[in-house]
């Protein structure tokens, strides 16, 4: 990566409104549709056996997710996940859950194997248990285990070859070679349901419009994060419910200019 501008892939993303294929959980479909359209890309979220691969393959990128998985879903993720990697659109995978139960893990793993995945995201626990290390994970939620989440993203990014963003107070990017560290956000993130799943959709967006996969997602997590912070002053005194809200607010309304005002990241190695 060169250097990283961070306005410029914003207004990247609002120009070409990338189409943003989505297989994901039945809890977050309608907040993960309405925070793309308010970023200034186009979701469509479509999970049919039958269809998955056609969508994919017209898609600026496809994002799989697997918080609420089946067998039909899983199959379908396949499927998009081997037509989008024929056609060279990138794939943005959340291993929602991996570590709570053996399935998770499994299909988790077998994603990675069968798929070439450009990105993933999770928190500290998924994304550990998806390399094989035993973290503790609280159903979707990271759970108290507090490992190095540096090394983590760095050891999974030369694992898996792929990008890892690992998210938590500070949020990981890593290549396995470069690495940054990304402090926007704010907790009240985490009393929100589809937050995480939200953001591995939004770097979707930037993946979709951005080759350089470091620079979109250190841009998406900047400009995510930044959002959060808007939403977070602005319903002060008030509760998740009206964050939630706020937050759909600000990420429409966050600015180039505000992203390269309040970004904090800093590179760590390499690169
Ligand atoms: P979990 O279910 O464990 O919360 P998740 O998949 O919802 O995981 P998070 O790790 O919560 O994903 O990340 C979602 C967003 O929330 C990211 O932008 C991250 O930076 C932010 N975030 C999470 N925890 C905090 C925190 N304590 N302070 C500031 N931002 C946070
Ligand atoms: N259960 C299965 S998926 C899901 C829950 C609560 C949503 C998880 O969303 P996030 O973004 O990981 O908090
Ligand atoms: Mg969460
Ligand atoms: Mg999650």
């Amino acid at each position: 990566m060169e250097k990283i501008n961070l306005s410029e892939t914003l207004q990247k993303v609002r120009e070409v409104n990338p189409l943003v294929h989505n297989i994901t959980n039945v809890v977050v479909t309608n907040f993960t549709a309405n925070g793309l359209l308010a970023l200034g890309a186009s979701p469509v979220m479509a999970n049919a056996v039958e269809e998955a691969a056609d969508m994919a393959q017209i898609a600026s990128s496809l994002v799989l997710n697997i918080g609420t998985l089946n067998s039909q879903t899983v199959e379908a993720m396949i499927l998009a996940g081997k037509a989008a990697n024929w056609h060279d659109i990138p794939v943005i995978f959340d291993p929602v859950g991996a570590g709570a139960t053996r399935y998770r893990t499994e299909t988790a793993q077998k994603i990675m194997n069968e798929l070439k995945v450009s990105v993933i995201r999770g928190n500290g626990a998924e994304i550990a248990n998806v390399v094989g290390e035993d973290w503790e994970i609280k159903g979707v939620d990271a759970g108290d285990a507090k490992g190095n989440l540096l090394d983590l993203a760095i050891t999974a990014a030369q694992k898996l070859n792929c990008v890892v963003v690992v998210t938590g107070k500070e949020d990981v990017v890593s290549d396995g070679e470069a690495t940054y560290v990304v402090a926007n956000g704010h907790s009240i993130l985490t009393k929100v349901t589809g937050t995480g799943c939200l953001l591995t959709s939004v770097i979707g967006a930037f993946a979709g419009v951005e080759k350089d996969l470091l620079t979109a997602s250190v841009a998406a997590l900047a400009y995510y994060g930044i959002a959060a912070e808007q939403a977070a002053q602005k319903t002060a005194e008030l509760g998740p419910g009206s964050f939630q809200i706020e937050f759909l607010n600000q990420l429409s309304l966050v600015s180039g200019e505000d992203v390269n005002l309040y970004a904090s990241f800093k590179k760590m190695s390499g690169g």
